[in-house]
């Protein structure tokens, strides 16, 4: 009997027709929350406008997200999850990029860990946004000893990307309130390659005084340490993180450095910000990332040429 993926070679071939996608692919792995703009419903047309084909693992479906509304619905997903991997282990995809997000419980934690290793080939870049806090506080919706679940997740990455609050949850540190000194973000960036076993941290919410605020990242292997910041808006939004994340992702798939792609990913999400803070959007709401798509691709461009 023929294995699966060599039926579907066999059948493309047939039909003169290629198993090897035209364009990269990006997995995300991310809840639909199905307002207020974050997880899926920012990372799939954001990484799709950068010219990449994202496929999607939706992890739980939320009337909206959990940061600020009362009242929302829960549909988990988790049960659905391996069988989908399983079908695509049988289709022989090709992802270069496994990005996750939100994350609702261990098993679904130790689920993302077994289908990375399952979808996983050698030049597949894994980045793990370990969505849990912020402003020195665990979401409420988790236990205490959930950023040791988070933890090992992070172990099997190539990139993580937390803010400050995640970075001392997973490294088991009390956070200290931003400004922070070039020497504590250089120190905790080495920690959490060394600590945790991530080849790379971008840490976002870094800022050295009131007027600035942006990220750093760390390459462990090269030693290689950078800043991007742009100045301040002084307001908060739901679902930056998934706006930073998703550029970041989108950039590196196109091949920019991991410095090149924070600082897109920077400049990316301080526009958006800007926008809303200046429409007055409800902070709940996400923020105003749409107007910015159609320069995406060229900022990705500027971010593949720069060092
Ligand atoms: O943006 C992160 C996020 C994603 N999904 C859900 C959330 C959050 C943050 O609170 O609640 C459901």
């Amino acid at each position: 009997m023929l294995l699966p993926e060599k039926a579907e070679a066999d059948r493309c071939a047939e039909e003169g027709k290629s198993v090897v996608a035209d364009l990269k692919r990006v997995l995300a792995v991310h809840d639909i929350s199905c307002f207020g703009k974050c997880s899926l419903t920012v990372a799939l047309p954001i990484i799709s406008a950068a010219g990449i084909e994202t496929t999607v693992l939706p992890t739980a479906v939320l009337s909206t997200h959990t940061g600020g509304f009362e009242g929302f619905t829960y549909r988990d997903l988790t049960e659905d999850m391996m069988g989908i991997a399983q079908h695509w282990q049988g289709l022989d995809l090709h992802f270069d990029a496994i990005y996750s997000g939100y994350l609702g419980s261990f098993e679904q934690i130790d689920l993302v860990i077994e289908l990375i290793s399952r979808l996983k080939s050698d030049d597949t870049l894994v980045i793990v946004d370990p969505v849990m806090a912020d402003h020195g506080e665990l979401y409420g919706l988790f236990p205490a000893d959930f950023p040791q679940g988070m933890a090992r997740l992070c172990a099997v990455a190539d990139v993580i990307i937390p803010n400050t609050t995640e970075a001392a949850l997973l490294l088991g540190r009390e956070w200290a309130a931003p400004p922070y000194t070039e020497q504590q973000v250089r120190e905790l960036c080495g920690a959490l390659t060394s600590e945790l076993g991530a080849a790379a941290a971008v840490l976002t919410g870094v800022a050295f005084d009131e007027a600035h605020l942006g990220a750093a990242s760390f390459e462990a292997a090269s030693g290689k340490f950078a800043l991007a910041g742009e100045a301040l808006v002084p307001d908060m939004y739901h679902g930056t993180g998934d706006v930073f994340g998703s550029v970041l992702v989108a950039a590196l798939v196109c091949g920019a450095s991991l410095s090149a792609a924070t600082e897109a990913a920077v400049r990316f999400t301080v526009a958006c910000i800007q926008r809303s803070y200046e429409a007055r959007t409800d902070n709940r709401y996400g923020v105003n990332f749409e107007s910015g798509l159609a320069g995406l691709a060229d900022l990705i461009e500027e971010a593949k040429t720069s060092a």
